[in-house]
């Protein structure tokens, strides 16, 4: 009898620990913001896949003491620092279920700026061609530079951090940006005003722009899909679910656009499978499945879809991801989950063709390449060994490793400059970037702007003439140098600035930059 009631005294007091603790501080405090099930509101999703992407203070911190210059106020007066630390714990468990984003879910998160106003000509004077963004990560802003003059011709609020490149439709005049909250924005550089957002994803990676500015395509970790919007009105076209051919659900690591295919590619995370989705409504039939046909006594092939968004599987012997493409988009390299090797896959004929030795981790989305000799080659930074690896596409062997003063994130170049930039992002170096010269691969500068502080990812005005650098810190700044003489000749302060992006160097595919 005495041992019962100890148990259920224990019983209710755990009861009652669970009704007063962490979930319900979240019911009364976060809810409203963040959203019922942590799936963010006006404030951004608190769930693990988000959180781990925070910069800045801890979230202990961030609880007790709020957020400076966005809507987080503090909670030191409301919650004690148990409860503070029971909720940060709370938050960093992962979902128990992952909810679906349906079409129908999807469509009602779309929010209409109704303040914009279209306009036919740009608002400004600037080259519509040179206009560059900043993606500023501090503050959750995007700056507008004219190309020539660098004046900031607007700043404007995007969703909780963004990742990827934003992607300008076809005749630049319009982009969308997208957050890891899976919130895709649309803004119109001419009228310098949001059209709209919508959220497409719970946990997204990034978006892709169909050869004829029509479909916007969205990576999702959460769910495992793809969703397919309508550029015109953000309405959703599709989504598809991701499921390997032996049925298993994957995440999607990245979706690309892959113009002169008139397709998207997709990396998925946890199958040995790449997809090609055709953006092109006469695309041929895609053949997947095989019969035993009974009256002909032979194997037919059925086609499983063709036209808009027909879905090719690329099988591969391990699951691969971070693109980079040739030119004419015949070939990617992916790398290998360990991160130890590059794998050459032919997209025509659809199977791996070779493989090169990349250890340390190669970072082949930033991969950039040129003519050199003859030849056209590429080059790959790596995230886990000081080094950059310089590969012939013809015949896709390695054909210099040129040591850095550590692992880069980023490599940049434009067609009418000699040298190529390479950030050293991670370690003790990380406040160098290196100029190389794309014929003799030597490091010919390395500049150190900022003592101390991270600089990174290099992008060039439309003639190549000028190469803006993120000083990559909360009082950080754009530095533009004269990409000849490699002298600083503007500092212009920004919160944190990552990508840039200009709307010539983007839209005409550029060589120097990723796709
Ligand atoms: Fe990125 C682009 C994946 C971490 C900043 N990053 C990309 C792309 C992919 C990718 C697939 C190409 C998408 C595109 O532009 O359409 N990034 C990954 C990762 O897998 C990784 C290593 C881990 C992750 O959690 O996602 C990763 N990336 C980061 C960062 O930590 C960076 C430095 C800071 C941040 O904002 O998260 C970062 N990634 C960027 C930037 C680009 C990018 C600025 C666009 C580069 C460009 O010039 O186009």
């Amino acid at each position: 009898m005495i041992r019962l009631t100890a148990s259920l005294s224990a019983l209710l007091l755990l009861t009652s620990l669970s009704v007063a603790g962490p979930a319900q501080d979240y019911a009364d405090n976060c809810q409203d913001c963040h959203g019922a099930g942590r799936l963010g509101g006006v404030g951004p999703a608190l769930i693990p896949e988000t959180l781990g992407r925070m910069r800045g203070p801890d979230l202990d911190t961030v609880i007790r003491d709020g957020r400076k210059a966005t809507q987080m106020p503090a909670f030191a007066d409301i919650l004690n620092d148990e409860q503070i630390e029971a909720l940060a714990a709370f938050l960093k468990e992962p979902l128990g279920e992952v909810p679906d984003r349906t079409e129908t879910e999807i469509a009602a998160s779309l929010v209409i700026n109704e303040d914009y106003q279209p306009v036919e000509t740009p608002v400004w004077q600037s080259d519509p061609m040179n206009i560059t963004l900043v993606v500023e990560t501090g503050d959750h802003h995007v700056s507008v530079l004219d190309g020539d003059t660098f004046e900031t011709l607007d700043r404007f609020a995007t969703p909780f951090a963004v990742h990827g490149g934003p992607k300008f439709s076809p005749d630049g005049r319009y982009v969308f940006i997208m957050s890891r909250d899976g919130w895709v924005q649309k803004y119109d550089l001419y009228a310098l005003q949001e059209v709209g957002r919508v959220r497409a994803g719970l946990n997204s990676r990034n978006i892709a722009m169909s050869h004829d500015g029509k479909w916007l395509a969205v990576a999702n970790y959460l769910p495992m899909t793809l969703t397919i919007l309508s550029t015109e009105d953000l309405s959703v076209a599709t989504v598809m679910d991701v499921t390997a051919k032996d049925g298993t659900a994957s995440r999607v690591s990245a979706v690309y656009q892959a113009p002169n295919r008139k397709s998207f590619i997709l990396a998925l995370k946890d199958a040995p499978e790449i997809w090609e989705v055709a953006t092109d409504p006469d695309a041929d039939p895609v053949y997947e499945g095989f019969v035993h046909s009974r009256e002909k006594g032979m194997v037919e092939a059925l086609p499983s879809s063709e036209g808009l968004f027909a879905r090719r599987r690329i099988l591969t012997a391990e699951p691969l991801d971070d693109f980079f493409f040739d030119d004419d988009y015949r070939h990617l390299v992916g790398a290998s989950r360990d991160g130890a090797r590059g794998v050459v896959v032919n997209l025509n004929v659809g199977r791996e063709i070779a493989e090169l030795p990349l250890e340390g981790m190669p970072h082949l989305g930033s991969g950039i390449s040129w003519e050199r000799d003859g030849h056209r080659v590429m080059a790959t930074p790596h995230l886990k060994e000081g080094k950059l690896s310089v590969i012939d596409t013809e015949t896709w062997k390695q054909i210099a490793t040129i040591k850095t003063d550590g692992p880069g994130f980023f490599l940049r170049s434009h067609e009418n400059t000699p040298y190529f930039w390479a950030d050293v992002f991670f370690g003790p170096n990380k406040d160098e970037i290196h100029v190389i010269d794309k014929e003799s691969l030597e490091i010919v500068k390395t500049l150190k702007p900022v003592e101390g502080a991270t600089v990174a990812h290099v992008e060039f005005t439309k003639d190549g003439r000028y190469a803006l650098v993120s000083v990559w810190e909360d009082d950080g700044a754009v530095i533009v140098y004269d990409a000849t003489t490699l002298e600083e000749v503007r500092r212009l302060p920004m919160r944190k600035p990552s990508g840039k992006y200009n709307v010539w160097n983007k839209i005409t595919f550029s060589e120097g930059t990723s796709h």
